[in-house]
């Protein structure tokens, strides 16, 4: 009866001990081992891994709803020249003998590439011209090829529903190349060569190599790993709803180039730096330079439209009315954007504009300075809330 007592006792204090360890496990679904990059698109388009593989919106790419309905969430790519623009880097270019990309999508029938259900989730390449190197890898699909790289184009046969979403992994262990989706095995194929790095840009949702084709609809969660994973990681990472809980509590509006165009400010980084609340729907902005006039130039864009180009900043005048200023009109809580784009870094770096913001209620001026760089544009949020 002791002997029982006792083995009991160690069997409780054994389950003790074990059930943080559970919880533990349960909660490192996020598998991380040879992970290269993790896009949530939880209101960024930031890597969650630790390499800093950020990504950049490029043309008409919004955020939208996840597949919990969670508002911006997720993202929509327009399917005629929107993308998600990643700089190469030896993380991306890691990947040689084994590789796994999986991404939730919601693909729409609503443009020339939804006839075949090109799913184009990335490439890494912006190049039109194929070979070894170019891309490194891919992840496209139609519903009759599979892609992973030049080399490897092969039959496949797949239709899936428009507008639902799907778990959908590539998955390449050296020797096979496999497709599951909803963490199903549906298709596999022969292949054992190596994949040859290049230093082009990784992109999500388009694929440049051959004819250029733009993935049209919804995506998130997208993982990259330099390795294969295995059957039961890819259910783990398809079970995982760790993103049910909403982290997005609001929409940013971020107004960025809606076409990928030659504008100057195409490509360069958007870096939020103050938010500032206003109480009229007319406000008077002054701009001068912050500290010493050194010759720093600057263009301004506010709500998406270029209110200011090329202005050469002065010291703050005694009379201020002898600085620019730019009269801006803003709807009743909507959030706006002022960016300050930077032509030069003036004698003394940074570029820093000084705002001094007039909405003819309060009673004194609010002031605010944004630091700009070539490349990095600064940028402030402005909101009208009435009182
Ligand atoms: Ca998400
Ligand atoms: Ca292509």
């Amino acid at each position: 009866m002791k002997t029982f007592q006792y083995l009991l006792k160690t069997a409780f204090v054994f389950i003790l001990l074990l059930f943080p360890l559970a919880v533990l496990a349960q909660k490192s679904l996020n598998i991380t081992q040879g992970l290269m990059a993790h896009y949530q698109f939880n209101g960024d388009v930031e890597d969650e891994s630790p390499n800093q593989n950020h990504g950049k919106m490029m043309g008409g790419v919004s955020l939208c709803d996840d597949r919990f309905g969670n508002p911006c969430s997720a993202m929509s790519f327009n399917g005629e020249d929107g993308f998600i623009s990643v700089k190469s880097s030896q993380s991306l270019n890691s990947p040689s003998e084994g590789l796994s990309i999986s991404a939730w999508i919601k693909i729409s029938d609503n443009n020339k590439h939804s006839d075949l259900q090109w799913v184009s989730i990335c490439c890494k390449s912006n190049q039109q011209k194929e070979d070894d190197y170019n891309p490194h890898y891919r992840f496209q699909s139609t519903k009759v090829t599979m892609s992973l790289n030049t080399d490897f184009t092969e039959e496949f046969k797949h239709e899936i529903d428009f507008d639902r979403w799907y778990f959908y992994t590539l998955n390449y262990d050296g020797l096979f190349v496999k497709a599951y989706l909803n963490a199903r095995p549906i298709w596999e194929f022969n292949y054992s060569k190596r994949l040859y790095s290049n230093d082009l840009p990784l992109e999500i949702g388009r694929d440049v190599p051959g004819v250029t084709e733009y993935f049209a609809g919804n995506m998130d969660d997208v993982r990259i790993y330099n390795r294969p994973l295995k059957a039961s990681e890819i259910e783990t990472l398809y079970r995982d709803e760790s993103e049910k809980v909403q982290e997005v509590s609001y929409c940013p509006e971020i107004n960025l180039p809606k076409k990928e165009e030659k504008t100057a400010d195409n490509g360069d980084r958007l870096d939020l730096q103050e938010t500032v609340n206003v109480r009229s729907r007319q406000i008077t902005v002054y701009l001068y330079d912050h500290g010493k006039e050194d010759g720093d130039i600057i263009s301004v864009k506010f709500d998406n439209e270029w209110v200011l180009e090329k202005h050469t900043l002065e010291n703050k005048k005694n009379r201020l009315k002898r600085n620019k200023s730019i009269q801006l009109t803003l709807k009743p809580n909507k959030e706006y954007y002022l960016i300050s784009k930077a032509w030069n870094l003036g004698k003394v770096p940074p570029n820093t504009l000084t705002l001094e913001i007039y909405d003819g209620i309060s009673p004194k001026p609010q002031i605010a300075t944004i630091n700009s760089s070539i490349g990095t544009n600064g940028a402030i949020k402005i909101m009208y809330v009435p009182q």
